[in-house]
């Protein structure tokens, strides 16, 4: 981007924050970003491991992503689904024929030894990305959901049971012990860092694992660069996902202001959707209300340069 020097740190879940972080690449050089994505939600399942957040952040930086479902890639087949159906295997998971490889090679690599990390660069290399894409730790953390059904595993929660069970709580097991990415950590440090973006995505579920990681919220408060966060609820909805749902249930309103305070003093600024610019007077946070709803690669990029732009006016 013109204009805008120093290095941008973001931090994002699936979907929602996806679409921000490709905007990002548009605007910011390979050596100017870091995009660092949840892998709480991962899991293994017919004994591959599964990586979703990595995957819908990486499909989207390549254009490869499917815009409708919003996960996987475009232009799928489901034949291998279709036929462990008919075995009477689990197809609650829906796994495109071609989505299946990035499993099936990311789950040998993992096998021979390979870090989570040097897994996701092989893979964005092999899509022919240049922007750097991690995840938040090479260590096992897993969210488990707290229903009135029990402990749900987050993607038994989100997507066998399809949201459906009163969520009273969330735990990322293993976020003790994990250690953060270390590169996440070299960025946090450096002092060419000029932003971090928190991405549109689920605070609880996307973004609150990154932030619990050992260390990253203190390096995160020390380090000079403004902590921006773009709302994922608009109009009190969720633009994808249960994150409005799931406000309800823990009884906080779905709103864009909510978040804000989900956030609390971690945040120099906010951004908000025109639609909840009545919100705006009653943030205590420097906030900035622009349209925020990305249906295009121009709409991403504008997001973008308007995220970067307030930055500059934060401290
Ligand atoms: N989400 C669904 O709602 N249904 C699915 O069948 C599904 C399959 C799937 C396969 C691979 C993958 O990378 C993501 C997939 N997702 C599916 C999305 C996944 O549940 C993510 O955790 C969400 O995008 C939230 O981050």
């Amino acid at each position: 981007m013109a204009g805008f020097d120093g290095k941008v740190i973001a931090l994002t879940g699936g979907v929602g924050g996806a679409k921000l972080a490709r905007g990002l690449t548009e605007v910011l050089s390979p050596d100017q970003l870091l995009i660092v994505a949840n892998t709480a939600d991962d899991f293994e399942h017919l004994g591959l491991s599964i990586s979703p957040d990595l995957d819908s952040v990486m499909y989207a930086l390549a254009d490869q992503n499917d815009t409708e479902r919003g996960w996987g890639l475009a232009g799928e087949s489901w034949q291998a689904m279709e036929s462990l159906k008919a075995l009477g295997g689990d197809d609650w998971f829906r796994l495109g024929d071609k989505d299946l490889a990035t499993h099936l090679w990311r789950s040998q690599l993992l096998r021979d030894g390979h870090s989570l990390s040097d897994t996701t660069r092989l893979l964005c290399q092999a899509l022919g990305l240049h922007h750097r894409l991690i995840p938040m730790s090479d260590d096992p953390v897993r969210t488990l959901v707290a229903t009135e059904r029990g402990e749900l595993g987050f993607q038994h929660y989100f997507v066998r049971e399809q949201c459906e069970p009163k969520v009273s709580g969330f735990r990322f097991a293993g976020i003790e012990t994990a250690s953060p990415a270390a590169e996440l950590m070299d960025w946090l440090a450096d002092d060419r860092l000029a932003a971090i973006v928190i991405c549109p995505s689920n605070p609880f579920v996307s973004v609150d694992p990154i932030l619990q990681l050992q260390g990253v919220r203190a390096a995160m408060q020390a380090s000079p660069a403004p902590v921006v966060a773009v709302s994922p609820i608009v109009g009190g909805m969720a633009v994808k996902g249960p994150a409005a749902k799931m406000m309800e249930e823990l009884s906080m309103p779905a709103s864009a202001d909510a978040v804000a305070q989900w956030y609390g003093d971690l945040l120099n600024g906010y951004v908000m959707d025109i639609v909840d610019r009545n919100l705006a007077s009653s943030l205590s946070v420097p906030n900035k209300v622009i349209p925020t709803l990305m249906s295009s690669l121009a709409s991403k990029r504008k997001l973008a340069l308007d995220v970067l732009d307030f930055s500059r006016h934060l401290n």
